[in-house]
């Protein structure tokens, strides 16, 4: 069903970049950063403003039961199933303008250079925007490709609730973007996502493409910890079970995992401790501790979640408390396909660009999507490696390339 191959393609770098420094206007957080966190009003006023370009861009939009965003640019035969381009534009609390927003906003551009030169596709192409990539505000992160993927039900996401008891779907709703169509189950030809790396290889080396041939392997875990409220002064240390120490080993333990598994460039991260009642003068009987363990190896990331679990048994019985893990969630990405990788290496040096095979140690919509369509990673520079901070950096003169790569390798395959 091939159709004819089109000349290589440019984006309008300039465009894209005023695109790119709009959204880092929207939901300001820190200086030079953002706190765009899922479902706020700046998500909604940032998607408003996505929703907007595509029209004007030409794209028929749809929003399905999670709020996940797609603009669809019709194929010349608009019965195949898509090339889709997507990423996120919800941020970290501490955000910073580039992580996730490089890759919507880049499909958007392969769309807007498309209308310029007047060429149609065979297959359609649409742009997606994720729901509640980072999980800053819904755990667990990721969870609207998850839905789409078949991961977890919508039904469930709906249900998530942030700190204050705000329902997922009140919020969705709240904003307007409770959408009609359904979630996942239906076919995608590929999906491709750029991204900035979120590490320091392609800034130290001076390369701007990464090829992402793989993700690390990350399993994460909320844990309940429950004791007993008692006085700080008189109750003796041999009576206490004090739920906000329970869940400070857990803290330490995971770290500890980290730490042993560093040589290999393993990751234990202690991410949230939240407690009840948390007050001076009384011990805590409730607290729920977040975290999460990474490797490249899977079996190495699976040895890490079993010591992790045994210091949680040793931690429950110093503190006298009792522990339960109330959710977790793994993600891992040896899922990306050959073939689409492969295209992703080859447009990069067909356009004299110089690319290098990197893995991901950062989760991504892309891990989830992998599950369902055949689907590759494409990484651009960050300043330093420096990520989920204020400070997070990348240029235009970096970025583009990557986004180039991407255009071509879309194209390429939207005509097969
Ligand atoms: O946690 C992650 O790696 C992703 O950024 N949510
Ligand atoms: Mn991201
Ligand atoms: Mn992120």
């Amino acid at each position: 069903m091939n159709a004819p191959q089109l000349p290589a393609i440019s984006v309008d770098a300039r465009r894209y970049w005023q695109s790119v420094e709009r959204s880092a206007e929207i939901g300001l957080g820190r200086p030079g950063g953002l706190a765009r966190v899922a479902l706020c009003d700046a998500d909604k006023s940032m998607r408003d403003e996505f929703v907007a370009w595509c029209k004007a861009a030409g794209c028929s939009v749809t929003v399905d039961g999670v709020g996940n965003i797609f603009a669809r640019r019709a194929g010349s035969d608009d019965s195949l199933p898509p090339v889709v381009i997507g990423s996120h534009l919800d941020t970290q609390v501490n955000g910073g303008r580039y992580d996730g927003i490089v890759g919507v906003l880049a499909g958007l551009e392969v769309v807007r250079t498309l209308n310029d030169l007047g060429l149609k596709t065979l297959r359609p192409i649409e742009v997606v925007s994720w729901t509640n990539e980072e999980g800053a505000r819904f755990s667990p992160p990721m969870i609207a490709s998850g839905a789409f993927a078949g991961v977890y039900k919508p039904e469930w996401v709906l249900d998530r609730k942030d700190d204050e008891g705000k329902r997922l779907g009140d919020e969705l709703a709240r904003i307007g973007y409770a959408g009609p169509a359904p979630v996942g189950g239906r076919p995608l030809d590929a999906y491709f996502e750029l991204h900035i790396e979120q590490g320091p290889i392609l800034d130290a080396k001076g390369i701007d493409v990464g090829v992402v041939t793989h993700g690390y392997t990350a399993h994460g875990f909320i844990v309940e910890v429950k004791g007993e409220t008692a006085h700080s002064g008189p109750w003796p240390m041999d009576k206490r079970r004090n739920a906000l120490v329970g869940a400070s080993m857990l803290a330490v333990a995971v770290n500890d995992v980290g730490w042993k598994h560093h040589a290999t460039e393993g990751k234990g991260t202690a991410a949230r401790i939240v407690a009840w009642p948390n007050k001076p003068g009384i011990l805590s009987d409730w607290a729920q501790f977040t975290g999460d363990v990474r490797h490249e190896d899977p079996k190495v990331a699976a040895q890490m979640l079993r010591e992790f679990d045994a210091a949680m048994a040793e931690a429950a019985k110093r503190s006298n408390t009792e522990m339960k893990v109330l959710e977790s969630w793994t993600w891992n990405a040896e899922l990306f396909d050959k073939e689409c990788i492969g295209l992703v290496r080859n447009t990069a040096r067909s356009l004299g660009i110089a690319s290098l095979d990197l893995p991901s140690q950062a989760g991504h919509d892309a891990y989830f999507v992998a599950r369902v369509a055949p689907t590759a990673m494409i990484f651009t520079p960050c300043t330093e490696g420096i990520t989920h901070n204020n400070n997070e950096h990348a240029t235009l003169e970096r970025t583009v390339p990557g986004v180039n790569v991407l255009a071509n390798a879309v194209v390429r395959r939207a005509q097969r």
